[in-house]
């Protein structure tokens, strides 16, 4: 694997991650983005956690099965080791190649899930990052913030079956919203709060400017 430092060396293309509760729509404004970002011929490609590469792929059906009861523990194991494959055979070589890199979900979201929300030390959620990605960091991260209500009604309206972390009660859902407003405050130079409650193009161009002003990135051709 490539050493953190190794790769920020190395790497010129820019990696943006998307973070949030159920139902933020992380997923759609991925999308927009990738077009605004594509048509300003910036290169681009959209990636998710858990999966991404093969290998995480593999994993994801591991961790998303509602019926597996996973321990933390092993849960969080299972998350890097599929960050590990996704960040070794897809993240970095994309960045190397120059390619603007969007991720839907990162380690904030094992920081917010199994720790904020499962109770696991953030301690040890730190030291398995150290392991996995070295000094490694997105260069923006978007937390898409919305009530717990609202996220959970969006899912329900798109009907699709529930994963095994959609099924968990309304107050592990509050916790990891805590969690990722935690991790804003305490990052404020790599992350932005955006209110997700507002309609999908309000929120699309308040995230085209932040790209633009916090990574100079010219998306207005
Ligand atoms: N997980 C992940 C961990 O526990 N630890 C980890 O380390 C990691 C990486 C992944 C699960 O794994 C957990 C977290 C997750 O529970 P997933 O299937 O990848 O699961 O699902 P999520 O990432 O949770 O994504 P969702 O599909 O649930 O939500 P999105 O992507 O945030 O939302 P999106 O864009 O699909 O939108 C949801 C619905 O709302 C509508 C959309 O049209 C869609 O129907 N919508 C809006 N409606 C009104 N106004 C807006 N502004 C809207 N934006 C979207």
């Amino acid at each position: 694997m490539l050493s953190g430092a190794l790769l920020k060396r190395m790497e010129s293309g820019k990696f943006i991650t998307f973070e949030g509760g159920e139902g933020a729509g992380k997923s759609t404004q991925i999308k927009l983005l990738k077009t605004a970002l594509e048509t300003a011929n910036i290169p681009v490609i959209a990636t998710r956690e858990p999966g991404g590469s093969s290998g995480a792929e593999t994993i994801r059906n591991l961790l998303l099965n509602p019926e597996k009861d996973w321990d933390t523990p092993t849960e969080t194991l299972l998350h890097f080791a599929a960050r590990a494959d996704h960040f070794t055979t897809r993240i970095a070589p994309a960045l190397k190649n120059g390619d603007c890199v969007l991720c839907d979900r990162f380690a904030d979201s094992t920081r917010a899930y199994q720790g904020y929300g499962l109770g696991l030390d953030i301690k040890a959620i730190e030291i398995l990052y150290e392991l996995t990605l070295g000094e490694f960091k997105p260069d923006l991260t978007l937390i898409l913030d919305i009530p717990v209500q609202i996220g959970t009604m969006r899912l329900q309206d798109r009907g699709k079956a529930t994963d095994r972390y959609e099924q968990m009660d309304s107050a592990f859902h509050q916790r990891l919203r805590e969690g990722f407003l935690d991790i804003a405050k305490n990052e404020p130079e790599r992350c932005v709060v955006i209110d997700a409650t507002a309609d999908i193009d309000t929120i699309a161009s308040i995230i085209r400017n932040c790209v633009a002003n916090r990574l100079g990135l010219s998306l207005f051709k």
